[in-house]
């Protein structure tokens, strides 16, 4: 098979969520001789973005993006090893955490799944994160962005003593915020460098931050 049939195969075979044959189509790239950082780039990554496309107009909904999502980190865990190999500079390191006290993780989960489908490396801190731990591992991963999500009214309000922690311990990582009651105003009031409403937006954002 060609190598544009074959990753075509690939990028439907992400949106369709099929993990078993996400991996098998990338065994077979692989063995055909296609490269990896084409794999990942012209595959998974514009598989991936047709995801977020579909998910911003409301045409793909939570679980097929989280089965898409599944698949996706299927396929990047099988290429992971010849990626490392072959040296494809990830576009920049995201450190992610639902902040302090909110327990909410369904949507961090997905940014974070979109940002590595997009190509990131995400350091991914769970939830209920302090922002002392924020700024310990933005600082000992030199993060290139960090993200931070809260769900509840009354979490939210970390998100700024985390900006604040950075700033105070002399890092100047841009900050992401997102999460079911923050707003862009709100970024702007407590100095983020950047707000996302949904995932897909999420992903262009911290390419925005980045420049990438
Ligand atoms: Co709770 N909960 N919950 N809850 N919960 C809400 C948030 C609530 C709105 C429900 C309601 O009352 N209508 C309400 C908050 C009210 C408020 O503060 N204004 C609420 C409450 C009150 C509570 C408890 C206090 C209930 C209680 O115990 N009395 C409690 C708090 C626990 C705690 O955190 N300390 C609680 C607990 C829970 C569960 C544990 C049961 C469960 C969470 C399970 C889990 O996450 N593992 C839960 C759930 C599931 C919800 C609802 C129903 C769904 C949230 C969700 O996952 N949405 C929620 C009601 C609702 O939102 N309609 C609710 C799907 C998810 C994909 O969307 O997280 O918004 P979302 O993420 C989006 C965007 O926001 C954005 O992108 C995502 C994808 O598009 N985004 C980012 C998110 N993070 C981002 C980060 C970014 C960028 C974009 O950059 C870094």
């Amino acid at each position: 098979m060609r190598t544009g049939a074959i990753l075509k195969e690939l990028q439907e075979a992400l949106l369709d969520g099929k993990k078993d044959e996400v991996e098998y189509l990338i065994e077979r790239s692989l063995a055909s001789g296609i490269p990896t950082s084409e794999i990942l780039n012209q595959g998974l990554i514009v598989g991936m973005e047709k995801v977020g496309t579909l998910f911003k107009k409301n045409k793909f909904f939570i679980p097929e993006v989280l089965v898409a999502a599944r698949a996706m980190n299927a396929g990047l865990a099988k290429l992971e090893p010849f990626l490392v190999k072959d040296k494809v500079e990830p576009k920049g390191l995201v450190v992610i955490g639902t902040v302090k006290g909110d327990l909410h993780d369904i949507g961090k989960n997905l940014v974070a799944m979109m940002l590595r489908g997009a190509g990131f490396k995400v350091l991914d801190l769970g939830n209920d994160v302090s922002a002392e731990k924020f700024v310990e591992s933005a600082r000992a991963h030199n993060a290139s962005v960090v993200g931070l999500s809260a769900l509840l009214t009354t979490t939210m309000i970390q998100m700024g003593n985390v900006v604040e922690a950075l700033r105070d311990s002399g890092l100047s990582t841009p900050v992401i915020i997102g999460g079911a009651p923050v707003t862009q105003e709100y970024a702007e009031e407590i100095k983020a460098e950047g707000y996302a409403p949904d995932a897909a937006s999420a992903v262009e954002e911290v390419r925005r931050l980045v420049k990438v």
